[in-house]
């Protein structure tokens, strides 16, 4: 068993139904548990001209492969009817495995920790809600130190997910 941890997005289609319906689909995994899930957040697209996005970051425990996890959860999100017609286009629904244990993984399909995750508001508030303020990313570096270098600014975070 490895803990893991998911980032969610979505800005179309009823974004927070997206995510409560990508959390259910997540407990369904094989071999795998949802062990926390943050609360929702909303902010402005990275990209402009695109609709606000809700994030929210899942905790599971899983006997699953990073390749069989990849594979299931590109599953989930083209139920849920993503559509990838551009690379950062808007979508109903976006999973991304940000971290996988202690692994550091280099493969052509994935990266892990996710190369973006360090800058992005969005990731870490949420991920702060689920790890321990001493928590350590696999290179050694304090989620608080990330969390000091990203202010809050822009975040909206939801009472109720
Ligand atoms: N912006 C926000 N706020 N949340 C996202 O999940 C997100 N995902 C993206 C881009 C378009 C970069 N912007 C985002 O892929």
């Amino acid at each position: 068993m490895e803990r893991i941890y998911i980032g969610m997005g979505s800005n179309l289609a009823a974004p927070d139904q997206q995510l409560r319906s990508a959390i259910e689909a997540l407990a369904q995994l094989p071999g795998t548990t949802v062990v926390g899930v943050s609360a929702f957040y909303q902010s402005d697209s990275l990209l402009p001209g695109q609709p606000r996005y809700t994030n929210a970051v899942a905790a599971l425990n899983s006997s699953l492969a990073p390749l069989e996890l990849l594979d299931a959860l590109q599953a989930i999100e083209n139920d849920q009817g993503r559509e990838r017609l551009e690379r950062w286009g808007p979508r109903t629904l976006d999973l991304d495995i940000l971290l996988f244990g202690d692994r550091l993984i280099d493969e052509p399909r994935l990266k892990v920790p996710h190369y973006q995750m360090h800058l992005r508001a969005f990731v870490l508030y949420p991920l702060a809600e689920l790890a321990s303020a001493h928590f350590l990313l696999p290179d050694g570096q304090p989620l608080s130190h990330l969390l000091a270098a990203c202010p809050f600014e822009g975040l909206e975070r939801m009472s109720q997910n």
